[in-house]
């Protein structure tokens, strides 16, 4: 299993120059309604730092693992990281985790993984655990690092669909970033990556078995990578990489005894019903 501090080190090295590429302006959105922003996330797990420093040295020197918690939205409230430089932000989160990684690695294996029952995990650790379960100083700086890359996880999504609802003017998603997002949060194997007005970038990957039903809007497809059968309509026919594929709204079709590779850009645009239906409905 990886360190924790390596995971921290890895994480602090891919997002630092994507959170710096947002630029100030972008970092000060908020996407909807009460949302933090960008800034305000980078606040927050800057007071996640702060708070976790001491529970990660005290946690050494004391015999039990039970801190205090913090009013996260609190803290964020009085802060005012709205009105802060937004590299000067960045630039306090990467140096103050780096910092927190040589904390973890300088922490003995054995105390790390040392168990200990006096602890208040239950209360204060992202993916909280039992109090009736000894915990471990290993568990808190991973959690640590879950939260972190919770937010960080956040933040790029937020980056995406600010895009799409204010409309840029020109953007490169690789499908490597858009596969970075796969599975969702309830296990999705698609994904979408971009939107504007009524077109829809998705990425899809499916795995074992393809089990989509027919769309309400035409929709087409370019292959990435793999191969295997495209049914569609009354036709199935092999398929591979840099293949396009299209499927007007209600038509049936699905991947057949495809690679376990496969991964395909998916282009939703036009009304619902589709082009053919605007098209004949008439006005
Ligand atoms: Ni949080």
């Amino acid at each position: 299993m990886t360190e924790c501090f390596t995971d921290l080190r890895e994480a602090i090295a891919e997002a630092a120059p994507r959170l710096l590429a947002i630029g100030a302006a972008a970092s000060a959105v908020r996407a909807r309604g009460d949302a933090w922003s960008a800034r305000e996330i980078i606040g927050h797990l800057i007071d996640s730092a702060a708070n976790n420093h001491p529970r990660f040295v005290r946690g050494q020197l004391e015999d039990h693992l039970d801190f205090a918690g913090y009013a996260q939205d609190e803290w964020v409230a009085v802060q005012q990281h709205q009105s802060l430089d937004w590299k000067e932000l960045v630039g306090l989160w990467r140096l103050y985790n780096l910092h927190l990684a040589n904390v973890m690695e300088a922490a003995p294996a054995d105390v790390r993984h040392r168990p200990v029952a006096r602890h208040s995990l239950h209360r204060i650790a992202w993916r909280p655990m039992p109090s009736s379960e000894p915990a471990t100083l290993d568990y808190l700086m991973r959690d640590y690092v879950g939260h972190l890359r919770h937010h960080l996880a956040q933040i790029f999504g937020l980056q995406e669909e600010t895009a799409s609802a204010q409309g840029v003017s020109s953007c490169r998603i690789t499908a490597a970033d858009a596969l970075g997002r796969l599975p969702g949060p309830a296990g999705e194997r698609f994904a979408k990556v971009f939107g504007r007005g009524n077109l829809d970038i998705e990425i899809y990957a499916p795995r074992v078995r393809d089990l989509q039903t027919p769309h309400t809007r035409d929709e087409a497809y370019i292959v990435v990578s793999g191969s295997g059968t495209f049914v569609h309509g009354e036709t199935s026919e092999p398929f591979g990489p840099g293949d396009y594929l299209f499927v007007a709204a209600g038509v049936e079709h699905r991947f057949e005894s495809f690679t376990d590779d496969l991964v395909v850009w998916v282009v939703f645009y036009g009304p619902e019903g589709g082009e053919r239906q605007a098209a004949t409905a008439g006005d």
